[in-house]
């Protein structure tokens, strides 16, 4: 039989609740931040002096214009000033205002020609500058657009939320990339594919009419960041979206998130004229299937005039698309290119494409398949490419696609929702993630030619340019299912509208917005998020290792798993560990996955020696007494280290967290031990199981001192999680 991994557990559980259950009777009042407000929290400011400086600063104010953008401003300031400085600060009229934000060709003529210059081009961007204007200090939020204004006067707001001098300011700032979307993988019956956090937050079934004070706040949180899209639907994606009834609620959304500079699109199953037309084919180069889809486009856009675009995964884990019809995925993304491209619409088509039939290894696939077509895509179209050449692993290297298509605009696409990185249970800040992967140099165009060029198409000089993260988003009440994976959608943003900022920068942003002002606590925090994407690769999948997890739900490890229908399902694939030795040999010698990379990357990675030891086992299958360099330990030793160290770094995470209770508030603090509970529990499963699984090819003893594993590798392998969150098919 199998057995729940919990269960067993059960005797320690109850002990722990009758020993515990006074503190547990007291927390069932605990009151405090239970994490909705995001990092829009705008309490007041505990500083007094900083405070009356911010409240003399910005006395009158006055936003110029009536657009919605701008009552969204309004709105926003207020509330916000209320928070922050305990009151309303009075409206102005000009010229007594402090404060004055407006479009640029809102200004009157003086104060326009003072800041004119420094205002950046772009439809996006801001100036925020303080200036001596008809004889008394102005600060002046001024931009190209209204939504230029709204970004500014978020920014302004950070400013204070973090405690920052606003003396004489002069920030001016615009988006590296032109789309910044989030994509949900919500289905329309509400359960989200690889989704924690409870339920879609979208109620098709209450929509158009009822509108949730959460879709608002959705908008309000991904300006604040600077995200412009949300794709609402799956990519697994359901025909009905596209039916006049499911529009009409598309719409609706649409609508409240217009004024945010919000675009919606929708991910769009390719064989939708057949499934919801009636059309006998879905044939891209069939006229009246490409009438199908103008007609559709027209229909869309009538209802809403800015809509976005499509996302399409076609040929891929069996969704439909061109290749059901013996045509390329260029001839499919370029019919759909056609419908949008009269009302301005993009098609962001995904590279995620590995086929049954090819017998080519799966890393390899998608630059096997795309880039040939370099140079035939529309230019109203993206490719979406997913950071790994796997799929969204704890680590992996970039992509070789990455650089490879001169003449096709690439799209990132990260993933921000923790499929492969503990649901949300497990602390991990991915904005070093997202760094690594967005500094890694292609080599494409000679030395410097990092990812980040590629995607904000300054390296081949593309006009369209976009990043998308799948979003970690649900129904709870925190709205990520753990506060500290907030910050994971808040970086996202912050790294789409620039990439060049920093990780750390900007976990202490969020912090002090979200959790606490306190110094200490704020580097402590700041440094156990800077730590934790590494130290939770090392109890997963240290040293290159990947896709080792469970099946279907993909939680918890699942290295033995070998009987799945494709060999490119089955762990046993990818990390190859037999008597001789472990790792995937995708250099020269084996499968020649490095041929794909531009030199001196390719030459660099086809030898184990000069392979960063990150990626080792990603590209190589070496013996169990290789030699690691940085350590001089041999590769199992490395791997058992590595695994041990991950789970004791869990441990000390938990209690470096139990030490800050008192510097913060009671309701976050408690959700946040409480998931480490939880994380150290399945930091030494992973670590267990691993180890126990591979030492059966090592035949070698764990070094000395180490903890012995909790249980046997049977155990291990006989645990079943039929009900774990998010898996597809749903
Ligand atoms: O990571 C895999 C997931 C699927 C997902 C797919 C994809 C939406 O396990 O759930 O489907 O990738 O990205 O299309």
């Amino acid at each position: 039989m199998k057995k729940n991994y919990r269960t067993g557990r059960r005797f320690t559980g109850y002990l722990l609740l009758v020993l515990l259950s006074f503190p547990l009777l007291a927390r069932s009042i605990l009151t405090g931040e239970d994490g909705y407000r995001l990092w829009l929290k705008y309490d007041p400011i505990s500083s007094p002096v900083l405070s009356d400086k911010y409240r003399h600063q910005f006395s009158h104010w006055q936003v110029l214009g009536e657009s919605q953008t701008l009552q969204v401003v309004r709105q926003e300031l207020d509330y916000a000033f209320r928070g922050l400085l305990g009151k309303s600060l009075p409206v102005a009229r000009s010229s007594e205002a402090s404060l004055i934000i407006g479009r640029l060709a809102n200004l009157p003529a003086p104060l326009r020609i003072e800041v004119e210059q420094s205002v950046p081009a772009s439809k996006e961007g801001y100036l925020i500058k303080t200036i001596r204007y008809r004889g008394k200090t102005v600060n002046v939020i001024t931009a190209k657009t209204d939504i230029g204004a709204l970004y500014g006067t978020f920014r302004l707001l950070r400013q204070l939320q973090t405690l920052q001098s606003v003396d004489t300011m002069h920030i001016a700032s615009e988006p590296k990339l032109k789309i910044r979307v989030l994509d949900h993988w919500d289905n329309l019956n509400r359960h989200v594919e690889r989704g924690y956090a409870g339920q879609s937050i979208w109620d098709w079934h209450k929509l158009p009419e009822y509108i949730y004070q959460r879709y608002y706040d959705y908008a309000r949180a991904n300006a604040s960041v600077g995200i412009n899209g949300t794709v609402l639907n799956n990519v697994n994606a359901d025909p009905l979206i596209l039916t006049p009834r499911y529009l009409d609620k598309v719409t609706a959304l649409a609508d409240v998130f217009r004024p945010y500079g919000i675009r919606v699109y929708l991910s769009v199953k390719f064989s939708a004229p057949q499934l919801t037309g009636g059309l006998k084919t879905s044939d891209p180069l069939d006229p009246a299937v490409r009438q199908w889809w103008k007609n559709k486009a027209r229909d869309i856009y009538q209802k809403i005039p800015d809509f976005g675009g499509f996302l399409v995964k076609a040929n891929s884990e069996g969704q439909p698309g061109p290749g059901d019809f013996g045509r390329t995925h260029a001839e499919g993304a370029n019919m759909l290119a056609d419908a949008l491209a009269p009302y301005g619409g993009i098609v962001m088509w995904r590279a995620f494409v590995y086929a049954n039939e090819k017998h080519e290894e799966r890393s390899k696939q998608a630059y096997s398949e795309f880039k040939p077509l370099d140079g035939q895509f529309r230019d109203n179209v993206l490719l979406q490419v997913k950071n790994g050449p796997v799929d969204f692993q704890p680590r992996e290297p970039v992509s070789p696609l990455f650089g490879a298509t001169p003449n096709t605009s690439l799209m990132m696409e990260f993933q921000i929702t923790m499929e492969y990185l503990g649901f949300s249970t497990h602390a991990v800040y991915l904005g070093p993630l997202y760094k690594e992967v967005l500094e890694t140099d292609t080599y494409a165009k000679g030395q410097g030619s990092t990812v980040a060029k590629v995607i904000d198409g300054s390296l081949f000089g593309h006009r369209l340019s976009g990043i998308a993260g799948v979003s970690d988003i649900g129904s709870d009440r925190n709205w990520t299912g753990h506060i500290l994976l907030q910050a994971n959608w808040y970086v996202f943003g912050r790294l789409a509208w620039d990439h060049t900022q920093s990780a750390a920068g900007i976990a202490g942003d969020w912090i002090k917005m979200t959790l606490t002002h306190d110094e200490q606590a704020v580097a402590a925090i700041e440094k156990m998020m800077m730590a934790s994407r590494e130290v939770t690769v090392n109890y997963m999948t240290p040293l290159g290792l990947h896709h080792i997890m469970g099946t279907g739900h993909h939680y918890g490890p699942g290295p033995w798993v070998d009987s799945l229908p494709r060999d490119d399902w089955n762990p046993v694939y990818y990390h190859k560990a037999d008597q001789a030795g472990i790792g995937f040999d995708r250099s020269p010698r084996g499968v020649n996955a490095v041929e794909q990379y531009f030199s001196p990357l390719r030459e660099q990675l086809s030898d184990p020696q000069t392979t960063p030891e990150k990626f080792l086992l990603w590209f190589h299958h070496l013996p169990w007494d290789y030699k690691i360099p940085s350590s001089g330990r041999t590769l199992w030793n490395e791997l058992v280290h590595r695994y041990y160290q991950g789970a004791a770094d869990v441990k000390a995470m938990a209690a470096q967290w139990d030490h800050l209770q008192d510097k913060l508030d009671p309701l976050q603090f408690e959700q946040v031990r409480m998931a480490f509970v939880i994380q150290q529990q399945e930091a030494e499963w992973w670590r267990d199981a691993c180890v126990l699984y591979f030492q059966q090819f090592s035949g070698q003893p764990l070094p000395d001192g180490l903890e012995k594993p909790h249980h046997t590798l049977a155990y291990y392998e006989q645990l079943s999680f039929p009900y774990a969150p998010g898996q597809g098919g749903k």
